[in-house]
């Protein structure tokens, strides 16, 4: 069975970052080890929430799994939640690195245009410089046009893509995806580029008309999950992309109209027959 080290934080409450990486990489077959950098009362979308910042406790964790020659298959990063974190992560990646596993980077820090409430510009910087240590990152645009400097635009055209996969790329990870990529009207998806192959990979779902927080995380999860599962990168993104687009639309159908994440509970069983 495949290991893999997911590195996030965890919103008791809130169907995000390790609730759902823990839940979904388990049920796709794969050993999910845990490294929580914070613990909040709930994910940052809620009011008030409560934070309890655990980033003195990933050297000694790290520090015991290495005196146990622990080893991992990939090593997947979510939600950090401060730069010094991402300081930690560089070096986390520099410990657990072989020559075979793979480093996933999601850069979750901004959508719609915005940062998330916690972050700033120095944020985004320590972010791509993660991003540029990664075998494989997955931004959307919002996160992109942050990190390559480039105007954020609601319309675009395949053209604003591809100049932003190629400013992704040259931060230095092999294979770069944007998500939340819409290249038709009522289309979305993902649009992706590999350097190695020099090839891109297009995939796109009908457009579902409303936004959950935690679907990112959800599309990650399974993209990692499926990767590990033997898939290649590009039938993982398309798993990925259908899983979270069906769980987008069981969750609209759900009449006690959930607001804070998706019923990625209710499809998982779906998802493992996506496996096969
Ligand atoms: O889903 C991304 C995410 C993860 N963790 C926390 C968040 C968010 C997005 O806002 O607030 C704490």
């Amino acid at each position: 069975m495949k290991r893999v080290l997911t590195v996030q934080d965890i919103s008791c409450l809130g169907k995000c970052s390790l609730t759902i990486a823990l839940p979904v990489i388990s049920a796709m077959g794969v050993e999910t080890v845990i490294l929580p950098t914070a613990v909040l009362s709930t994910h940052t979308m809620f009011k008030n929430f409560t934070v309890k910042d655990l980033s003195d406790q990933i050297e000694p964790i790290e520090n015991h799994w290495l005196s146990e020659d622990v080893k991992f298959d990939a090593i997947y990063t979510g939600y950090l939640g401060t730069a010094e974190q991402i300081e930690q992560m560089k070096e986390l990646f520099h410990n657990f690195r072989t020559g075979d596993n793979f480093v996933f980077v999601d850069p979750v820090m901004a959508d719609n245009g915005k940062l998330y409430p916690a972050f700033d510009m120095e944020y985004v910087k320590k972010n791509t410089e993660l991003c540029a240590e990664a075998d494989i990152i997955v931004p959307n645009i919002t996160e992109a046009a942050f990190m390559t400097g480039m105007e954020y635009k609601e319309e675009y055209d395949e053209a604003y893509i591809k100049e932003m996969l190629s400013k992704l790329n040259d931060l230095g990870a092999r294979i770069s995806v944007l998500t939340g990529v819409s290249l038709s009207p009522g289309k979305t998806g993902v649009m992706g580029y590999d350097r190695e192959a020099d090839d891109y990979f297009v995939y796109q779902n009908d457009r579902i008309d409303a936004s959950y927080h935690g679907t990112g995380d959800l599309f990650s999860s399974t993209c990692v999950g499926a990767m590990l599962r033997g898939k290649s990168w590009q039938d993982a993104m398309k798993i990925a992309a259908d899983y979270t687009a069906h769980t987008i639309e069981v969750t609209l159908k759900n009449p006690a109209k959930p607001w804070y994440g998706v019923d990625f509970e209710a499809t998982i069983p779906e998802l493992i027959g996506s496996l096969a």
